[in-house]
């Protein structure tokens, strides 16, 4: 019996819709997009509405009306509910940076040590927690009127079934779980005084068909035991790595959460922007060009970008500085430097962003034997040697190389007895096309740039003083 699947996923820049067979083949596609709005600077947001008007449109162009649907998401956005289920106001995003006070306070009022002892992680001003004492403070109105609260893909989940649910995967990058436990956690709650009763019950993702975008995308390129680890070159940049046990940091600088697989976790680690940088310096340097004309350029500069070091802080920073007033630069330029070298070294600044990364994963005890790479920047050839090759590690692509969706739909063949575990749906559909290795030449040059780009935010950060 042939049963299609359907993957959905709900992105920063637009939903996309998949259909595939059991055996893991594409056989529909579908990408609708809407905007985003920074009402003030450093702020985020989009109208729930627009997600759902675009799942709807994508949906509908994959003909496939009784298929099982899986659920994947920009993760930690907060949407408010009212008693009949009303939107409150605009989703505040996962990239949105107003929070940096509420983040203090969470810190203080629950405590720093016992917070990363309780959720794995520390407040981060993109996690769902702190929005929460934004509003209180800033719209008491709108607070007063919250009933409950739903993650992105968790409100089109709600508008296309009627259902109120959270995957534990999701529900860990909201700062109010237990992630060791896998259930809400009442410690925090109560010392942040927030009504449990707004949140929604917690399911895994397998029985659920959801997760965060990050979680569906590691499962959808196979990573699910340690040793082979994600790597996302989307507008984020993502290093991921599964966990048979729960572990976390001791300073929580990568993020402990819950993987889309039943007594499974992750750790890891997320930069704010990786394609998302290079599309910053196409649309400041190279407006109109396309990305293969950005990369063509800065492949014509060696290793090294002719001695330019780029840190991509441009919206701040969570891994490795949790730090929201971190900034970008270009260093090291001198009077023969164009344009080319300042673009290749936009692409290595962001590789060895992902190296901080994957340093941290070592360090709790990960050890990293080959990388799956997907996200856009990963249609790069030039950007995964470089990649690579400062990782040290051979990065392998996927036949199906459609990210989140992907993902979603295999949960949902889960969910619905397609397949028997994720493991399954892992084994049935997840092929590798190729593999990328490091440049010997090349590795060799980034080991002496990874160490002046790690000098480089601690001795800037010193010249600006705290902000
Ligand atoms: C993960 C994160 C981002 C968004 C991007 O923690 O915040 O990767 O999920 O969509």
């Amino acid at each position: 019996m042939t049963r299609t699947l359907v993957g959905l996923d709900v992105g920063t820049t637009g939903v996309k819709a998949l259909a595939i067979t059991p055996e893991g083949e594409v056989i529909a596609s579908a990408e609708e997009g809407y905007g985003l709005s920074a009402p003030h600077p450093g702020w985020s947001e989009q109208d729930p509405d627009d997600w759902w008007r675009a799942s709807q449109a994508a949906l509908a162009q994959l003909d496939a009306n009784d298929a099982p649907v899986g659920l994947s998401g920009q993760m930690h956005g907060l949407v408010c509910l009212d008693e009949r289920g009303d939107v409150l106001r605009p989703a505040i995003l996962w990239n949105d940076q107003r929070t940096t006070e509420e983040c203090a306070e969470i810190e203080e009022r629950v405590g720093l040590d016992r917070l990363i002892a309780l959720t794995g992680n520390r407040a981060l001003t993109g996690f769902t927690a702190p929005k929460l004492l934004w509003l209180r403070r800033h719209e008491p109105d709108v607070y007063s009127r919250i009933r409950r609260i739903v993650l992105p893909k968790d409100y089109v989940r709600y508008r296309l079934t009627g259902e109120w649910a959270i995957d534990a995967a999701d529900a860990s990058g909201t700062l109010l779980f237990d992630v060791a436990n896998r259930s809400w956690c009442d410690e925090v709650l109560s010392s942040l005084e927030i009504p449990r009763e707004w949140l929604p019950p917690v399911s895994e993702s397998t029985e659920i068909a959801g997760a965060g975008d990050q979680q569906a995308a590691a499962l959808g390129v196979g990573v699910v035991e340690p040793g082979t680890v994600s790597v996302v070159l989307g507008t984020s940049g993502v290093v991921l790595s599964a966990l048979p046990e729960y572990a976390h940091d001791e300073q929580a600088r990568v993020h402990a959460f819950c993987h889309a697989l039943p007594e499974t976790w992750e750790a890891m680690g997320v930069m704010l922007n990786a394609a998302g940088a290079l599309r910053w310096f196409r649309d400041a340097f190279m407006p109109g060009a396309s990305f293969e004309d950005v990369t063509a350029e800065a492949a014509t500069v060696d290793a090294g970008a002719d001695g330019i070091v780029f840190l991509p802080y441009l919206q701040g920073e969570r891994t490795p500085h949790a730090d929201a007033a971190a900034t970008a630069s270009f260093s090291g330029l001198a009077a023969r430097h164009g344009r080319s070298a300042f673009g290749r070294a936009v692409l290595e600044g962001v590789a060895y962003g992902l190296r901080d990364s994957l340093e941290l994963l070592r360090e709790l005890g990960v050890s990293p034997v080959v990388g799956r790479a997907s996200g856009g920047g990963a249609r790069s050839r030039l950007w995964l040697e470089i990649v690579s090759s400062v990782l040290e590690l051979p990065l392998e692509r996927c036949v199906v190389d459609e990210g989140s969706a992907y993902g979603a739909a295999l949960l949902a063949g889960v969910a619905h007895g397609t397949f028997g575990s994720a493991q399954d749906a892992v084994e049935a559909c997840v092929r590798v096309r190729e593999t990328v290795e490091p440049n010997a030449a090349w590795a060799r040059s980034y080991r002496a740039g990874y160490a002046r780009y790690r000098a480089l935010y601690p001795a800037i950060r010193g010249a600006e003083g705290e902000t």
